[in-house]
């Protein structure tokens, strides 16, 4: 083509598709091969397609999706398994399920009742709801209806998405407690709601006493200085993850007491309520006087019964606030796997049986736990990483800044410190752990950025592994104190 109408062509192009000069940067000065090679990213014909690409996907991505694209699980989960490392990144167990399940969700799948391989009731397969109302009523202190009270979904993920599609509406502002379970900020988004956040704060143990999660206190003042006219909704997680905090009866009637001044709906989040260490009690915010009626209670058989994979979670409530999660439910999700139900189910009926007995599961795998956390607890404490010691929970934050020193510096100050150190590990020791800034949103992503999360609930092989690198590292780093 003569080079004059090329030109001209080209701008009709550019103009008609709206391409940024840079899109045709190079064309000229580039070698035949560059040209030809159309799936180099720097030929023309590359940033061309990508440009019309991200067009596109902007025309065609719905506005309540902007700012949620990215998360952590799918960027961390994805970098454990390419670096083949020993995994503390992403809580779940390595170890099976207790047997008694496992087998009740085969003979599900196998047995004579061939309908468990069917649909079930929307809301929750019958004998599950009952099994739950039946184990938690006490818990609550009240009679739970299995119809009404209860409503089962696709893990606790589930249950917290029709929360907040259910009962937060364009420009409600929701209160988020921060540290938080990453997924609250994009399902509050996507509701079209507003997120502000109240941070966890570390007070001094005093005493000297090892710095616990215990000690992150919330300032009840500065919780009541952030609700307005649009404040609708609280979300609470205790045990919390990622701090391992356990909110004591006091804390909670604090912020019960300003739920019910303000007319608070509360979501208290509380899937890891069976693991609490050292004699701390789990305390259920709905059972507070005055809360049944404004809290939805969110568990997980992912957690209960270490079978994350299996996808069962629930909520309970008042039927005023639980019918209106149904609704998005039936028109969404409608119901999650029949046999899986079931299965849980049986787990709950047996250990209605065992409540309170030594054979319990709930008390064995929490003691089991607690070796776990005093373990890695220890081990982190030697190599010089200052963990904060977990009430509850299955995670460990821990200062890493003695490491520093035997890291290159980053490159980009705009990634939290915590990011990019925890990706050079993974990737440079085989291990994988979670950064604390993924819990935290965007203005204090570097507040605590020195800090990383550990998982404990992984078998003793693991744990003896993730030490070994840790030794060793260790024994390379002079820390500042050597
Ligand atoms: N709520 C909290 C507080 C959770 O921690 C989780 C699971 N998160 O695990 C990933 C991690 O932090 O490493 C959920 C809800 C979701 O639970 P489920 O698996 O039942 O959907």
């Amino acid at each position: 083509m003569h080079s004059h109408s090329f030109a001209l062509a080209k701008n009709k192009v550019q103009r008609l598709l709206f391409l940024p000069g840079s899109v045709w940067n190079g064309w000229g000065g580039r070698s035949q091969s560059q040209r030809r090679g159309i799936r180099s990213c720097r030929s023309p014909l590359y940033a061309f397609t990508t440009h019309i690409q991200d067009r596109m996907a902007k025309r065609i991505q719905a506005r309540r999706l902007e700012g949620v694209d990215e998360n952590i699980w799918v960027e961390f989960v994805s970098l454990a398994a390419q670096y083949k490392t020993v995994n503390l990144g992403q809580g779940f167990p390595d170890f099976p399920p207790p047997r008694y399940v496992r087998e009740a969700f085969s003979k599900a799948i196998t047995g004579e009742q061939t309908l468990l391989n069917q649909y079930t009731r929307a809301f929750g397969h019958p004998p599950l709801v009952k099994a739950l109302a039946q184990f938690f009523g006490p818990l609550f202190g009240k009679e739970l209806d299995p119809l009404s009270n209860v409503m089962v979904s696709v893990g606790a993920y589930g249950a917290l998405f029709c929360s907040f599609q259910a009962l937060v509406d364009e420009g409600d502002e929701v209160i988020i407690i921060e540290p938080f379970f990453d997924s609250y900020e994009p399902m509050t988004l996507m509701a079209g709601g507003r997120c502000v956040f109240v941070s966890l704060r570390p007070t001094s143990a005093g005493d000297g006493k090892p710095p616990s999660s215990g000690d992150w206190r919330l300032d009840p003042a500065e919780l009541e200085a952030k609700i307005n006219k649009n404040t609708k909704m609280l979300v609470l997680n205790t045990p919390n993850n990622p701090l391992g905090k356990v909110f004591t009866k006091e804390e909670l009637e604090e912020i019960a007491n300003i739920c019910i001044k303000y007319d608070l709906i509360c979501i208290s989040d509380e899937v890891y309520e069976w693991l609490v260490y050292d004699g701390n009690q789990h305390v259920r915010i709905a059972s507070l006087p005055g809360m049944w009626d404004r809290t939805i209670t969110i568990g997980s058989a992912g957690k209960t019964f270490s079978a994350t994979g299996w996808k069962v979670g629930w909520a309970f409530g008042p039927d005023s606030l639980l019918k209106h999660l149904r609704t998005v439910h039936q028109n969404s999700i409608y119901h999650c796997a029949t046999a899986a139900q079931e299965a849980v189910a049986q787990g709950f009926l047996k250990e209605l049986e065992r409540q309170g007995k030594p054979d319990c599961y709930f008390l064995q795998l929490r003691d089991e736990l607690q070796k776990k956390r005093d373990r890695l607890y220890h081990c982190l404490t030697e190599v010089g990483m200052t963990p904060l010691i977990s009430q509850g929970s299955y995670f460990m934050i821990a200062d890493v800044s003695r490491f520093k020193s035997q890291v290159p510096p980053p490159t980009d100050p705009n990634i939290p410190y915590d990011n990019y150190f925890t990706k050079w590990m993974m990737k440079h020791k085989q291990l994988a752990a979670i950064p604390v800034s993924a819990f935290y949103s965007a203005p204090h992503k570097k507040q605590f950025e020195n800090y990383i999360r550990f998982c404990f609930v992984k078998e003793d092989a693991t744990l003896k592994a993730a030490e070994k690198i840790l030794q060793k590292w260790s024994s390379e780093s002079p820390g500042p104190q050597d």
